[in-house]
C-alpha cells in the first residue's frame, strides 16, 4: 500500500516543509511558519508554498503517516484523508475530540479521544498506519496489546459538567511537542485523550471507574465492563462520562438498593450528552436477570429518561450499548447519570394482614403505594397497606385524601379475624379521594386494607419518560389516610 514515487513526492514534501518552517529556522521564526501553517483559509493560495487548505486551515500535505512525523514535521501529527483523495498532517486544532463531530472530514473520534480515519482493515488507512481493533487508523505503537486504542481520558480529570461542553485548552501539544508525551495539561480538567500513550493513561487501578480520582467531578466509565461479569460499580447521583467505543462495547453497571429504608426506593436513569449514535439502555434483575428496562430511541444523539423501582436489598444490572438497525455511528459519547431515591414511608413493610402498620384514631398516616421490584414485576400484593387501629364500638369514618394522580384506590375495613366489614370502597377514578363510614360491633382492634383497584391498571414500576420529570406521580405523592370516631 505505500505509494509508488514516494521518494520524488517526499522531495516536494521536504520542499514544502522547508519553506513553512524553514530549514534552521530560530524560534521567532518558527512560531512565524506555524502559524502559517495553521492560518484561516479559503482557497490554497491563501497558504504559504505547498501548503493546502482544508478544513478551513492551511496543512502540510501528506502521502503517508512518515510524513508528519519530526523532523519532516515539527511535531507528532498523523496522516489523514482530507477529500478528493488529498492526505493532510493533523493539526492539534484537528485531532481532540469529544464526539465524531468534533471531527474533520469523514473521521471519527476514537476511544483516546483523537480524530482518525475509520477503517475496517489496514487497506483502507494510509500507509504507515494499521487499522485497530475498534475500526480506527492508528499507528501500531499506539495499540494495546488487543489491538485497541487505550482510552486516553487518564488523569486528565473529567470536563466539568460532563455536559460534554468545551474541551478545556492546555492539553494541546504545542508544536514542537509530543502528542505522546502524556502530559496533559496540569490541573486542567482535560479534554481526555491528549495522553493516550498506549496503555499508559487507562487511569491506574482497575474499577477505580467510577471513581473519580483526584477529586475530578465528573468521573468516567472504566472499561472493560462488556458484561455483568465485570461491571463498574455504578456510582449513584453522579455524571459519568462513558463511550460505546465500537459497535459492540457493552458497558455495564452494577447497583444495589439499600437495605434500608423498607420501602425500597426508585432509580431514575438519564443518558444524555449522546453523541451521534444511538443507544440501547436496558436494566436487569440480578436475581434472575428478567429484563425490567429498556429503551432504544432510533434518533440518533437522543438522550433516554428512563426509571424503575427496586425493592430492598435487590441488585439491579444497568447496560448501555448501540442500537442496532440504525445509522449510528460505531464509536460515541454518552454520559450517565442514575439517582436513587428512597420512598420515606416509615409503616413498611405492611403488605400483608400479618404485619400491618399500628396507626391511633385522629392521627394522619402519610404512606406511599409504591411497590419495589425484584425482578421485572411486582406482585398486586407487593402494592397493599395493611394497618392496623383500636377502635369503639360505633361509627369509624375513614378518609384517604392526595390520592396519586396515576392510581384508582380502594379501601376495606376488616374485623381482626379477617372478617369484612362492609363492603370494598373503591375510587370513583385515578386520584379520586375515598371518604367512607362503617358501623364498627364492638371496641377492638380492626384492620384496614389499602391497595389500587383490582382490574384496573397497576401502577408502573418500570418505565419511559420523555422527559427527566416525568416520574409516575405515586413516587412523589403520598397519600394521607385519617379515621375518626
Ligand atoms: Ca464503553
Ligand atoms: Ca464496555
Ligand atoms: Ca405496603
Amino acid at each position: 500500500m505505500r505509494a509508488r514515487g514516494a521518494v520524488v513526492r517526499s522531495i516536494g514534501l521536504a520542499a514544502g516543509i522547508a519553506l513553512a518552517f524553514g530549514a534552521c529556522a530560530d524560534s521567532t521564526e518558527e512560531r512565524i511558519r506555524a502559524k502559517q501553517l495553521a492560518q484561516g483559509c479559503t482557497h490554497n493560495s491563501d497558504c504559504e508554498g505547498d501548503l493546502v487548505c482544508m478544513f478551513g486551515r492551511c496543512h502540510v500535505q501528506c502521502y503517508e503517516d512518515e510524513d508528519c512525523r519530526p523532523p519532516l514535521f515539527p511535531y507528532q501529527s498523523r496522516c489523514v484523508r482530507a477529500s478528493s483523495g488529498v492526505n493532510v498532517c493533523q493539526l492539534d486544532s484537528d485531532r481532540e475530540c469529544s464526539r465524531d463531530g468534533d471531527c474533520q472530514g469523514d473521521q471519527v473520534c476514537a476511544a483516546d479521544a483523537q480524530c482518525r480515519d475509520a477503517c475496517t482493515s489496514e487497506d483502507a488507512c494510509i500507509a504507515g498506519l494499521v487499522c485497530s481493533a475498534t475500526g480506527e487508523c492508528a499507528r501500531d505503537d499506539e495499540l494495546t496489546d488487543d489491538g485497541a486504542l487505550s482510552e486516553g481520558s487518564g488523569g486528565s480529570g473529567g470536563g466539568p459538567s460532563g455536559s460534554g461542553g468545551a474541551p478545556a485548552e492546555g492539553a494541546e501539544a504545542g508544536a514542537g511537542g509530543d502528542v505522546n508525551d502524556g502530559a496533559a495539561g496540569p490541573g486542567a480538567a482535560g479534554s481526555g485523550g491528549e495522553g493516550g500513550a498506549p496503555g499508559g493513561a487507562e487511569g491506574g487501578a482497575p474499577g477505580g471507574a467510577a471513581g473519580a480520582d483526584d477529586g475530578a467531578e465528573s468521573p468516567r466509565e472504566s472499561e472493560p465492563n462488556d458484561s455483568r461479569d465485570e461491571p463498574n460499580e455504578l456510582l449513584l447521583d453522579t455524571d459519568i462520562r462513558a463511550s460505546i467505543s465500537h459497535p459492540d462495547d457493552a458497558d455495564y453497571f452494577f447497583t444495589e438498593v439499600p437495605a434500608s429504608p423498607a420501602a425500597g426506593g426508585y432509580y431514575r436513569i438519564l443518558v444524555t450528552d449522546v453523541g451521534p449514535g444511538a443507544v440501547l439502555v436496558q436494566a436487569y434483575s440480578a436475581l434472575n436477570h428478567d429484563r425490567v428496562y429498556y429503551d432504544d430511541p432510533i434518533q440518533l444523539g437522543k438522550s433516554v429518561f428512563g426509571f424503575f423501582t427496586g425493592a430492598p436489598g435487590a441488585a439491579f444490572y444497568l447496560s448501555i450499548a448501540r442500537r442496532a438497525g440504525t445509522a449510528s455511528e460505531s464509536s460515541f459519547d454518552y454520559t450517565l447519570r442514575v439517582e436513587y431515591t428512597a420512598i420515606d414511608d416509615p409503616y413498611e413493610p405492611n403488605d400483608t394482614q400479618l404485619e400491618p402498620a399500628a396507626i391511633a384514631i385522629g392521627e394522619p398516616v402519610k404512606a406511599y403505594l409504591f411497590a419495589g421490584l425484584e425482578s421485572a414485576t411486582a406482585s398486586a400484593a407487593d402494592f397493599e397497606d395493611w394497618y392496623s387501629v383500636e377502635a369503639e364500638a360505633g361509627l369509624l369514618k375513614v378518609e384517604i385524601k392526595d390520592v396519586p394522580l396515576d392510581v384508582r384506590m380502594q379501601a376495606r375495613v376488616y374485623e381482626s379475624t379477617l372478617t369484612p366489614v362492609g363492603a370494598e370502597e373503591k375510587g370513583v377514578t385515578n386520584g379520586a379521594p375515598l371518604s367512607f363510614e362503617r358501623e364498627l360491633p364492638s371496641s377492638e382492634t380492626y384492620l384496614l386494607r389499602l391497595t389500587y383497584v383490582g382490574g384496573s391498571a397497576q401502577p408502573a414500576t418500570a418505565g419511559r419518560m420523555d422527559a427527566p420529570d416525568e416520574l409516575p406521580d405515586h413516587f412523589t405523592r403520598p397519600y394521607t389516610l385519617t379515621l375518626t370516631q
